[in-house]
């Protein structure tokens, strides 16, 4: 299995700043070379860069639309290969907009292939500029891939055509916006709970299977406050409740089993937050533990 690392350095604050941090920190503490151990060939390390002149642009959304054009591109590009597998690293939740273009234009951007979605987060990042309490962008992303908002927004980072309900899981979500909420029964999104995630339940992997019969290709996302603020206090948006390092890594390893998943974001370590070093702990501890499963497909595809 060749693994592509690629990683979106940048959010609506600008470069390396906040989540923003975490990409390079995790890099530089060796998340690499600890893959190499376990058997893992790296194929490469793709840092995605706005060029100069766009880095000078005006307006945080608009940054976040420029970043995802190219994450697009470098995912595209790597997704051609059908034995690599791709390890996202990127600041926010909107940088699974320029993972899912990338996967849809593959090979040939005009036949777009059928992606699927499986959002490990703690919340439902589902909301529209028009239901949105806070205002945050970063609570709309699964929104914006569904077409249900900001439309310039998702054909920039490549999503030619808008996600359906049925490619979209939600996992382990605990902290939803009312009208959020609302929106997400009346759309009818798959929903894995935390503990069917903790248990890989029936429902879980009922979830997956229907998925994986669905979609071409899938993709986990995993907004790293799914963590539980105890154990990692410096990982997105930190809500009461959620994962163990050590579950999570059981659970995504319990999702890459599934051969269509072919790319893994983690997305939101705050690495400039992190004094003790206990999250990003927690955090490589779950990747790597994932990651392990890739090995198992491996083996079984032989
Ligand atoms: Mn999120």
């Amino acid at each position: 299995m060749k693994l592509h690392v690629i990683t979106l350095p940048y959010n609506v604050h600008g470069k390396g700043r906040g989540g923003a941090s975490g990409p390079a920190a995790l890099l530089d503490a060796g998340l690499l070379d600890g893959l190499a151990e376990t058997g893992f060939t790296v194929a490469g390390v793709t840092d995605v860069a706005l060029t100069a002149e766009e880095e000078e642009q005006y307006g945080g959304w608009n940054r976040v639309a420029l970043g995802n054009a190219h994450l697009c591109q470098a995912v595209s590009g790597v997704a051609e290969d059908e034995a690599s597998f791709i390890l996202g690293l990127l600041a926010d939740c909107n940088g699974v907009l320029g993972v899912l273009g990338g996967l849809q234009q593959a090979e040939d951007p005009r036949r777009p292939k059928r992606v699927g979605l499986v959002y490990v987060d703690a919340h439902g990042d589902y909301n529209t500029p028009e239901t949105s309490p806070s205002g945050m962008l970063g609570g709309m992303p699964v929104a914006v891939a569904a077409g249900k908002a900001l439309t310039n927004l998702r054909l920039a980072s490549g999503i030619k055509v808008p996600l359906q309900s049925p490619d979209i899981i939600l996992a382990g979500m605990r902290d939803l916006d009312p009208p959020e909420r609302k929106m997400i029964e009346d759309d009818g999104l798959v929903i894995i709970r935390e503990h069917d995630m903790i248990e890989e339940s029936t429902a879980f992997h009922e979830a997956m299977e229907y998925l994986s019969d669905r979609e071409d290709v899938i993709y986990v996302h995993v907004d790293l406050d799914i963590l539980d603020p105890a154990v990692a206090p410096a990982a997105g948006l930190p809500s009461p409740g959620g994962l163990t390092g050590e579950q999570l890594g059981k659970a995504l390893a319990a999702m890459l089993r599934y051969p269509k998943v072919r790319a893994l974001a983690c997305v939101s370590y705050n690495s400039d937050a992190d004094r003790t070093g206990q999250t990003m702990e927690e955090v490589s501890k779950a990747i790597k533990m994932g990651l392990e499963a890739l090995r198992g497909r491996e083996a079984a595809s032989l």
